[in-house]
């Protein structure tokens, strides 16, 4: 969502009634983090823009998610939340007199309400909206120039940062419609760029078909989508997007989500072009994926899912006949390692990585990652609310493989089968799901439902 555009007519009344809770909570939380930390008011901002070397351009804006907590406005520079417990929260919202740019309006949306929005000209003026001392307020955002002439108390104090963070796990009523909203409009994405892939489209075509289906510019993503037709696929952030299609059309890796309320979806899809057993190992990769999900529940260890996703991806390669040996030795080996060389999922909410996944406490303390596995990127317990991606894969990566010819796994690999499936890349299966305290809600498969699609 930007500044510029009101939510939906159709999801304005429901975002209203869920915000008013949402926005208490949040209040009372950060009341609580600064009262611990000692400090009397937060002030966030959302960020500068940033220019391009020695040229009068700027990067493409993203608001920092700090300051998305308080708001669903993504692109506005230089805005400012000031929060005091017991009082009203400020928005200091940046009004520059300009005719090169179209100054954003003044936001009036189903959130609003619960500001005090103050129209800034300037970085001057919004200083001026503030207290004359700061002395106790703790700042979270850039360092800009003019920053110290503030005079804050500190400047993102990490024991603050870690207290926000840590709760920001737990999604609110209102957080979980956002996603959900997220998960429709990628999901509608996703259909397109199938149909795109199907009608023969290169990369670079499938990405205008998602975009054009999520209504979303590329800086509107929460992420630059992965659209990889065949090998492409095997390159885990393959970021080219090539303008030809290829002479043969073999399969598509499609890693792309959309935004909603500042809140982002993050699905990934893999489509045979045929029949045959890249398609058979898509159905496998599905069915493992499912029976992943079925696992996820409140009180669940995520290392232990990751651990499973090693053990189920062993079965697989087996059945696959891609290895020869058992499941425990393709682990112990790191075979399956090979072949799977990422973490199985990660919480997802204002950020595609959210923050917070390895704390053990507010207070302090990381929760390690299983020995072996250094890009799990999640090993806290799940609780009800948080929010969490789940996307095994198997791929046929070059370098990892090439390595392991080279040692003593080369035995338990079975090569014919890999060079002849190695042209389709790879597969990844990846869903966004909100955890309960029996299962979970599989906000992705939902909404490609709605869709009308089955996937
Ligand atoms: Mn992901």
């Amino acid at each position: 969502m930007s500044a510029n555009d009101a939510a939906p007519d159709t999801h304005a009344e429901p975002l209203a009634a869920l915000f008013g809770p949402h926005f208490t909570a949040l209040c009372e939380r950060t009341a609580a983090a600064l009262e611990t930390c000692g400090f009397e008011a937060l002030l966030v901002h959302s960020g500068s823009l940033l220019p391009v070397f020695q040229d009068d351009r700027t990067y493409p804006f993203e608001a920092n998610a700090p300051f998305k907590v308080w708001t669903p406005l993504a692109d506005v520079p230089d805005c400012f939340v000031h929060f005091r417990p017991g009082r009203r929260p400020q928005l200091l919202f940046h009004r520059p007199t300009d005719y090169w740019y179209k100054p954003a309006p003044l936001p009036q949306d189903y959130w609003t309400a619960h500001f005090e929005i103050l129209p800034c000209a300037d970085l001057a003026a919004a200083r001026a909206a503030l207290p004359r001392s700061l002395a106790r307020t703790a700042y979270l955002g850039e360092d800009f120039g003019g920053l110290t002439d503030w005079a804050v108390g500190a400047v993102n104090p990490p024991r603050l940062i870690r207290h926000l963070d840590f709760t920001r796990a737990r999604k609110s009523a209102y957080e979980l419609a956002c996603l959900r909203e997220a998960n429709r409009l990628g999901a509608r994405g996703h259909r397109a760029a199938a149909q795109a892939f199907a009608g023969g489209g290169s990369e670079f075509e499938i990405e205008l078909a998602f975009l054009a289906a999520c209504g979303q510019r590329e800086q509107e993503l929460p992420y630059n989508p992965i659209i990889a037709l065949n090998e492409n696929g095997a390159v885990l952030h393959y970021q080219v997007l090539e303008k030809h299609p290829p002479q043969m059309r073999r399969s598509l890796l499609i890693d792309a989500g959309a935004e909603f309320g500042g809140y982002a979806s993050d699905i990934t899809r893999t489509y045979a072009a045929a029949e045959g057993d890249f398609a058979d190992l898509i159905q496998r990769m599905d069915g493992l994926q499912q029976s992943l999900c079925a696992h996820v529940r409140a009180g669940v260890d995520w290392r232990e899912i990751h651990l499973l996703a090693h053990r189920l991806a062993a079965e697989l390669l087996r059945d696959a006949d891609l290895v020869s040996c058992g499941a425990e030795e393709a682990i112990a080996s790191g075979v399956t390692r090979v072949f799977l060389p990422h973490g199985i999922g990660h919480l997802l909410g204002l950020e595609v990585h959210d923050a917070g996944g390895f704390m053990r406490s507010p207070d302090g303390g990381d929760i390690e990652r299983p020995e072996g596995h250094p890009y799990l990127r999640l090993t806290r317990t799940l609780e009800p609310g948080f929010v969490v991606t789940m996307e095994p894969g198997i791929y046929f990566i070059e370098p990892l493989l090439a390595a392991a010819q080279s040692d003593s796994r080369a035995r338990l690999i079975r090569w014919p089968r890999v060079e002849a499936l190695r042209p389709w890349g790879g597969i990844r299966i990846e869903d966004d799901l909100a955890v309960t305290a029996t299962g979970c809600e599989n906000l992705t498969r939902d909404a490609f439902a709605l869709e009308g699609t089955e996937r």
